[in-house]
């Protein structure tokens, strides 16, 4: 077997050669693949952070953990590899948490290490510094749970924390390190025994025959085939053979938000412009690597035809019927699925009838020219439209750019106006639709890949982990904010009829985000107009150094809940007043 030297230090008395728990973890992780950690310093896990460092490993320092968090899991989601962690004890491993959960949800590898107290004091609740139960907490939110109790056992932790982050559907891992165990001093030979590089820790799934045959039948029937890309698909890294299955069948497609790129937004195949179209006429519904939750209406009527017949391909054999029957599942992983389906179908025997694909290319049209049209308007305060158009015209020249957005109509929109041509560039809210994601996940595209990252955020949103372009000056990294202030969540202009307070939507209309990157060495730019984004979006991208663009838009300009006005429940116009009860 392979095992890594540790890093030894010699007990000059015994002639000993020992290490201790912080570099044996530091030796694990480095063994296992990882190259960076996202994180914040502080008891019990500073020293882990500098030995980190010392060894050659990124560390990338935040100022919050949900932002550490969240790097770590679009690490994960761009790389195939967990993306780490690393809080420190109670306070610190909560602010964690959500970002961990929120990786488990969008099916992200992560895995989140936190230091813990002394556990003989916790368990006994003796009222320690920083007192939690940290695994029982973190188990509801993570796919996994696991601590490791001593220092022989660390090697083990990392491995069962990869595989189980990487394997199966992917996902948040929290892993537990006690200070005490960091602090313990073993043999360094022995040690060196305990520690092993994980093989093939996301093994290719490959789908039944029959499953697959089965599915080939359902599509060579099909009258209007349809389909849906998800995350799941970008994920998998099977570009080649998405691509090669969609033009082949000549099956129209409807990306998901993060599955935009896969194949180019402007692909003659793609209906996300006649969305409404196409999913309540399509008979055979083909799922890749993406879930029939609400993003999709959980298949439903009248979203979608109720006599549409579903197939799924994904990872997770539970997944499958959790909304609607799936005639023909393929459980397996979407290169091996897809690779499958091009070797048992017979040539011509998946093909899209010309009369659906003609169907859905007008509506298309008439969906675009509508598009065209609001684009040329030019309101003054801007407005989304024209503000996204000036964006859209400088990235259509940057296939390059990595894109990250969050907010309400600021993401509905933005996600309806710029189209992405390479996979897995463009990185959201994703599942749970989460404000706070954006400067964490833009700092892991500007880490990870080194190309320049915009973020298109709302002034809400934006707020969410705004302190972290702190962290985005501070490593000088290629990341531009784009600010779409239109002083509010939804929109800046509501009401509060009782008081002289702000209305619970309404933020500062005249806020300067561009003067706050200021204040730690980034450009910032104050716009009014889209001539004026469009040339300050152009030189921020070019100069590749952190940049905020605040771009003031009309407070009056936002739907409540962007697209999604349909899901806020609605309280009643003329509720009658209840009367304080009498004893
Ligand atoms: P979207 O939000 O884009 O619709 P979802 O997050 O709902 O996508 O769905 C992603 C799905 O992809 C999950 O059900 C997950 O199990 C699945 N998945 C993740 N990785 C793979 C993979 N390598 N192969 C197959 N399915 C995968
Ligand atoms: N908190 C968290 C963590 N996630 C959330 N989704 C929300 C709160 C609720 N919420 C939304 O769903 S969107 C949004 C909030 C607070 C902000 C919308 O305002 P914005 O975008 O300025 O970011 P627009 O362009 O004004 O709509
Ligand atoms: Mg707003």
């Amino acid at each position: 077997m392979n095992h890594p030297t540790t890093t030894s230090a010699s007990a000059a008395d015994t002639g000993v050669q020992l290490t201790d728990g912080f570099h044996l973890m530091v030796d694990a992780l480095k063994f296992n693949g990882v190259q960076t950690i996202y994180g914040v310093a502080g008891l019990p896990v500073t020293d882990l952070a500098r030995i980190a460092q010392a060894s050659g490993i990124r560390y990338v320092g935040f100022r919050h953990e949900a932002s550490a968090g969240n790097a770590a899991a679009a690490a994960g989601f761009l790389t195939k590899q967990p993306g780490i962690c690393l809080t420190a004890s109670a306070p610190g491993f909560l602010n964690g948490l959500p970002s961990l959960a929120a990786a488990t949800v969008n099916c992200f590898p992560m895995i989140q290490i936190a230091g813990s107290s002394e556990r003989h004091l916790v368990d006994l609740q003796r009222g320690e510094y920083e007192e939690l139960d940290q695994l029982a907490a973190a188990r509801p939110f993570a796919k996994a749970a696991y601590r490791i109790d001593r220092a022989q056992d660390i090697g083990l932790g990392v491995v069962r924390a990869v595989r189980t982050a990487v394997s199966g559907r992917p996902g948040g891992v929290y892993l537990d390190i006690p200070g005490e165990v960091l602090g313990e001093t073993i043999d360094a030979v022995a040690a060196a025994r305990t520690v092993w590089r994980v093989t093939d820790p996301a093994p290719r799934q490959l789908p039944a025959p029959e499953a697959v045959d089965r599915a080939i039948e359902l599509l060579a029937q099909a009258e209007r085939p349809l389909i849906v890309l998800g995350k799941g698909a970008a994920y998998a890294q099977a570009d080649e053979q998405i691509r090669a299955f969609v033009e082949s069948s000549g099956i129209p497609y409807l990306p998901m938000s993060m599955a935009k790129g896969l194949l180019p937004d402007d692909h003659p195949q793609s209906v996300a412009a006649a969305r409404s179209l196409a999913l309540a006429r399509a008979d055979v519904v083909m799922l890749v690597g993406a879930r029939l939750n609400w993003l999709l209406g959980h298949g439903e009527a009248p979203q979608w035809s109720p006599d549409a017949k579903f197939i799924q391909a994904d990872i997770s054999p539970t997944e499958l019927d959790s909304n609607q029957p799936i005639a023909a599942p393929l459980v397996g992983d979407i290169g091996s699925v897809l690779s499958a389906l091009a070797d048992r179908a017979k040539p011509g025997q998946i093909a899209a009838p010309a009369a659906w694909r003609v169907e859905l290319d007008a509506r298309r049209e008439r969906n675009a020219e509508s598009l065209r049209k609001r684009l040329a308007e030019n309101p003054s305060p801007m407005g989304f439209y024209n503000a996204l158009r000036a964006v859209r015209d400088v990235l259509s020249g940057r296939p390059d750019v990595y894109l990250v957005n969050e907010g309400a109509n600021t993401l509905d929109i933005a996600r309806n106006v710029i189209d992405m041509k390479v996979p897995r560039h463009r990185l959201d809210t994703a599942t749970w639709d989460v404000m706070g994601i954006g400067q964490g996940y833009a700092i892991a595209a500007a880490v990870e890949t080194g190309s320049p990252v915009v973020a298109i955020q709302g002034d809400s949103a934006f707020g969410f982990s705004g302190m972290e372009i702190e962290t985005i000056c501070r490593y000088r990294l290629p990341v531009t904010i784009v600010v779409l202030n239109n002083g509010g969540i939804y929109r800046g202009d509501g009401v509060n009829p009782a008081s002289a307070d702000p209305a619970p939507t309404v933020l500062d209309p005249t806020a300067r985000h561009d003067l706050v990157i200021e204040a730690f060495g980034g450009t910032g730019y104050h716009v009014t107009n889209p001539a004026q984004l469009a040339e300050a979006l152009r030189n921020a991208v070019a100069s590749g150094e952190p940049s905020l663009i605040d771009c003031v838009l009309d407070r009056s300009e936002g739907a409540e809940s962007g697209h999604f006005g349909s899901l806020n429940p609605r309280p009643l116009a003329n509720a009658v007043p209840i009367q304080a009860p009498r004893r």
